[in-house]
């Protein structure tokens, strides 16, 4: 019982350093993903994971919840400042479950919700056909509109209406442009139904004030710690008083069995990390890298869908340059020279999901090894040579060795 890993099971040591390894000699362009600090770590693999804490802090069914009652209440406690709202629940495993719990609170099966259309940048719990979200409620959706690529407020006003769902979602996991909650929130109130906001890709540049607030407009906001925020794997609700029991209630008992207060506790940690001084800073330097990867590749003559960016994330439509090119083919050949990014259905694409013309960049995770401009000028510059080679073999070795210089000048925080 008092062996090392590395002891105790060697086959799962040997996967996490090669894991590491891959991590630090590769470039993380998934938009979803981040490093957390070595601190977050710390807390996420603590002694907190033994313990059984049904309930909330001061309310569990358990005994012995003294100390995982402070650290649940901190978490929660510094979400609230943060994002400045009245109720915060941290219990939520993932965003899905977060978005799961407040179709719980609100909804009876068969009531009619409206997100952003998956294929245009939605989320898949936002009401995808095979999805929970989309088999135990009516769906209907909207999108961007073709030719802009960017959504139109006034036509989502007139969809809304037209479709009066119980529940309107606001929120995308590719959508490059500001989205306007506040005018999501107008259109929801002359509706008359409730508005979630589901911030999980943007909640850093929110946190920091770079990127609208939906507080003071939606009932429900929802978010993963893991992306922009830069936190361990989980997700958040965030209510008004009104809904705060509902919420509870619905995360747990209704959801969730017991929290996983070592998740928690690392959700602590990232959300003091996002009070600090040092945070607004990050999350400009990742508004700055993504501007400075878009206006590097589009001078090179590559099409973003809405022509840029205002956040941490790009789509490059690959047809721009390479009709006959797949997102799939294009990721392999950048994984190849470790790149590594992820094929993306772009508006309007006439590809499958499985092949897609796109690839969706971003830049949370490089900004957290330290990359600034120069960095990402380079990999622009990479990128670029690798796809309008098509994938040759000494290109992508040309590109393999100026990433793999990159990466060593810049590790990735966490050193297990
Ligand atoms: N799957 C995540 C993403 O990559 O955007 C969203 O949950």
């Amino acid at each position: 019982m008092t062996q090392t890993l590395l002891q105790a099971d060697p086959d799962i040591h040997a996967l996490i350093q090669e894991e590491h390894a891959r991590q630090n000699n590769s470039l993380g362009l998934i938009a979803s993903e981040n490093h957390v600090s070595p601190a977050v770590l710390e807390a996420l693999g603590s002694c907190l994971t033994d313990k059984y804490a049904e309930g909330y802090p001061g309310r569990r069914w358990y005994f012995g919840c003294e100390q995982v009652d402070q650290v649940e209440q901190i978490a929660i406690d510094r979400a609230k400042q943060i994002f400045g709202v009245a109720h915060a629940n941290v219990q939520p495993h993932s965003g899905a479950n977060a978005n799961t719990a407040v179709f719980l609170a609100c909804l009876k099966p068969g009531d009619k919700i409206m997100g952003m259309d998956l294929a245009h940048g939605g989320h898949l719990s936002h009401g995808m056909r095979i999805n929970f979200s989309g088999k135990y409620f009516e769906v209907a959706s909207y999108g961007v509109e073709e030719g802009s690529e960017v959504l139109d407020m006034d036509k989502i006003r007139e969809q809304v209406l037209a479709e009066r769902p119980k529940l309107l979602i606001a929120g995308a996991s590719a959508y490059p442009r500001t989205i306007d909650f506040e005018a999501f929130g107008a259109i929801a109130k002359e509706a008359g139904c409730l508005l979630m906001a589901d911030i999980a890709h943007i909640a850093g540049l929110v946190a920091a004030g770079l990127a609208p607030s939906p507080v003071g407009h939606a009932d429900f906001i929802t978010t993963t710690i893991h992306k922009t925020l830069r936190g361990p794997r989980g997700g958040m609700i965030m209510c008004t008083e009104e809904w705060a029991k509902k919420i509870d209630v619905a995360v747990f008992p209704g959801l969730q069995g017991g929290p996983l207060e070592h998740a928690i506790a690392a959700k602590a940690v990232c959300f003091k990390e996002a009070l600090s001084g040092d945070f607004k800073t990050y999350q400009q330097q990742v508004i700055d890298n993504a501007n400075t990867l878009a206006s590097e590749l589009t001078s090179r003559g590559w099409r973003l869908t809405s022509g840029g960016t205002d956040n941490h994330l790009m789509l490059l439509d690959l047809r721009s340059r390479m009709p006959e090119t797949t997102g799939d083919t294009a990721a392999n050949w950048l994984r190849d020279a470790e790149i590594v990014c992820n094929k993306n259905s772009i508006p309007f694409d006439p590809r499958p999901p499985m092949q897609t013309s796109g690839l969706r960049l971003g830049t949370p995770a490089i900004t957290s090894r330290g990359m600034g401009t120069e960095e990402v000028k380079l990999i622009a510059e990479s990128i670029d040579s690798i796809l309008t080679s098509e994938g040759n073999e000494s290109v992508i070795a040309t590109a393999k060795g100026a990433i793999g210089a990159l990466c060593a000048q810049f590790p990735i925080p966490t050193k297990q």
